[in-house]
């Protein structure tokens, strides 16, 4: 392509909606404009690496066994009110009626639809193992869409769904997929990680996250250094510490800790660690039903782990005044002794723990030397707090050690959810009726280009990884000499012919501006065509990812740019 003929609309000047480097840079490199909040247009450059990522998705999909189709973006009411998620799901589900006044949504992810495609076409178990994919544009109304691509409210996602006659196929395909997914992001020369996304289910593992590793990320994961272990923190397991009897118990005493709310204020004041405070975080568990939950000073609550512990959706802290109505003090004051009649939930942490620090339920009051059971009695103890770096691993005697991650991919194990609600079953081989074992997998295909240009830029612009690279090789002449124009034309329909995607900058513009555009772009190669150098018969070959120049005779250029982008093609495929 021309750079004199291309719709690139580089930017000189940073942008200032952009908060991320890869929202920044892909405005810049002129890959994407926002026409409203989270929903953007994928301008030619943009959408070359789209199309890319796309590409190395279905070669993936199609190697294990999965089927392409494409499914409506309109989804009707009636699909969704069959699974109950209609109504489960709020603001976030864009609704909308067609001209009869009937009422559709805008499709965030597919399950209803492809079940119900399922349970009117198949009916025997002979038809099974069926997987099928679609690449697509998936809308979620996002409360705060930001960062680009990363997180928007119209984005492209691959969505795969599976439907096996048994367990054991449904474990079968799910390895599979996961190992469809490790090789697609192989490919696109990402730095990934698969991520134990729900742990701890009955039956293994229920799903895995692909984490592509970076500091913006959204996502916390711990992992273990020296196995494959990784989780997300909202659902990684903590190992409970060995419990210690101690042998004596200092007598409970009351202590005056005026203004001491927080763990910090209190571990000044008292001089101790915050690993002896004991926070007492209250909680709104139904109408008019508060539970207490004890963790240790120096760890956080873990409210997904409490809320799938106590079965409830949304679980929202007490309001000051209920702290006070049920305390008679305010926030930072609350302790477990003599709190009731409130159900007392503690961290297998505290168990750990003798003479400990806790709220005195009391204005600018604390206590000491707490021990359980002795003052206080626990109705559960459980495991309800943020796992964090330094914690033991689950399966190794190494510590965990945390990374932030963008979640680009995720793979779930969805059993007979789907397919009981909406009676897509099939007869098995003895003639019996069965609810089909689902599972379904998404890849994030605007996410994994926004995570791409995260994982692969520098301060000048993008660096893009070969595979998913808008085009292999940039040519710049650098002034407008016949020699310099000749040899790049020349340059430009060889690699044609060679079939290297290759950019020519012909405008009419500075070395400098064609410089500075070329490494915002990212392309992985700059040849660049100058006269001194022709006349010392050399050109100069920039990698854009490491700086490296070389000069080559004319002759040579084709040969070695063809060698560079076949090896680097490979590497990371
Ligand atoms: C909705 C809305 C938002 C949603 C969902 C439904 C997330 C929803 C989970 C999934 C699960 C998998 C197939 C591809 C991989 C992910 N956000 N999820 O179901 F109505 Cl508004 O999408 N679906």
């Amino acid at each position: 392509m021309r750079l004199s003929q291309s719709f690139i609309p580089t930017m000189r000047q940073d942008p200032g909606e952009a908060e991320v480097t890869s929202h920044r840079l892909m405005l810049r490199a002129g890959m994407i404009r926002k026409v409203a909040a989270g929903i953007y247009s994928y301008l030619p450059l943009g959408l070359r690496v789209i199309r890319k990522i796309e590409a190395i998705i279905r070669e993936e999909m199609n190697r294990a066994g999965a089927q392409e189709l494409l499914l409506p973006i309109l989804s009707p009411a009636e699909l969704w009110k069959e699974t109950g998620r209609w109504d489960f799901y709020g603001k976030e589900l864009i609704r909308l009626h067609d001209r009869h006044e009937r009422d559709f949504c805008l499709g965030p992810t597919h399950e209803e639809v492809v079940t119900d495609l399922f349970r009117r076409e198949v009916s025997s178990y002979r038809q099974l193992p069926l997987t099928l994919y679609q690449i697509q544009t998936k809308f979620r109304d996002e409360i705060r869409p930001r960062f680009g691509l990363m997180r928007g409210r119209e984005f492209i996602m691959k969505d795969a769904y599976s439907f096996d006659q048994d367990e054991a196929s449904a474990q079968h395909n799910y390895q599979q997929m996961h190992d469809a997914y490790c090789r697609i992001f192989s490919r696109t020369g990402l730095q990934f990680r698969p991520v134990e996304a729900d742990t701890g289910l009955i039956g293994g593992i229920s799903s895995h996250e692909f984490m592509v590793l970076a500091n913006t990320g959204e996502e916390l994961i711990v992992f273990d250094p020296d196995s494959a272990y990784a989780a997300n923190v909202e659902r990684a397991e903590v190992v409970p510490p060995p419990t210690q009897t101690p042998e004596k118990l200092n007598p409970l005493e009351k202590v005056s800790t005026p203004n001491a709310k927080s763990v910090e204020d209190l571990s000044t004041l008292l001089k101790v660690d915050a690993n002896r405070v004991v926070k007492t975080l209250l909680y709104q568990t139904g109408e008019n039903e508060i539970t207490a939950v004890l963790i240790r000073g120096d760890h956080q609550a873990n409210e997904i782990k409490i809320q799938r512990f106590l079965g409830i959706h949304d679980l929202t802290l007490a309001s000051p005044d209920a702290v006070e109505r049920i305390t008679n003090a305010p926030v930072g004051f609350v302790g477990p002794v003599g709190l009731s009649p409130v159900r007392l939930l503690a961290d297998h942490a505290i168990g750990a723990l003798s003479d400990f620090i806790v709220g005195g339920n009391e204005t600018d009051v604390h206590l000491i030397n707490v021990n359980s059971p002795r003052d206080f009695a626990v109705d559960d103890w459980g495991d309800f707090r943020q796992a964090q770096a330094g914690d033991l691993s689950p399966n190794s005697d190494s510590r965990l050690q945390t990374a932030r991650g963008i979640e680009v991919g995720h793979v779930f194990m969805l059993g007979t959810k789907y397919s009981e609600k909406m009676g897509a079953t099939f007869l098995d081989a003895e003639g019996q009726s069965q609810p089909a074992i689902m599972g379904c997998y998404g890849i994030g295909v605007s996410r994994t280009a926004a995570a791409a240009v995260e994982q692969n830029h520098d301060e000048k612009g993008i660096c893009w990884p070969m595979p998913i690279a808008p085009f292999q090789a940039q040519i710049l002449p650098v002034t407008n000499s016949d020699a310099v124009r000749q040899t790049s034309e020349k340059l430009y329909h060889e690699l044609g012919k060679e079939n290297i995607e290759v950019l020519l900058d012909d405008r009419n513009e500075r070395g400098g501006v064609k410089f500075n555009d070329a490494d915002m772009i990212g392309t992985p190669y700059h040849i660049i065509i100058g006269d001194k150098s022709l006349a010392n018969n050399t050109i100069e070959v920039k990698d854009r990812k490491t700086g490296e120049k070389i000069h080559l005779p004319p002759d040579q250029v084709i040969g070695w740019i063809k060698e560079a982008v076949t090896r680097k093609l490979k590497i990371e495929a």
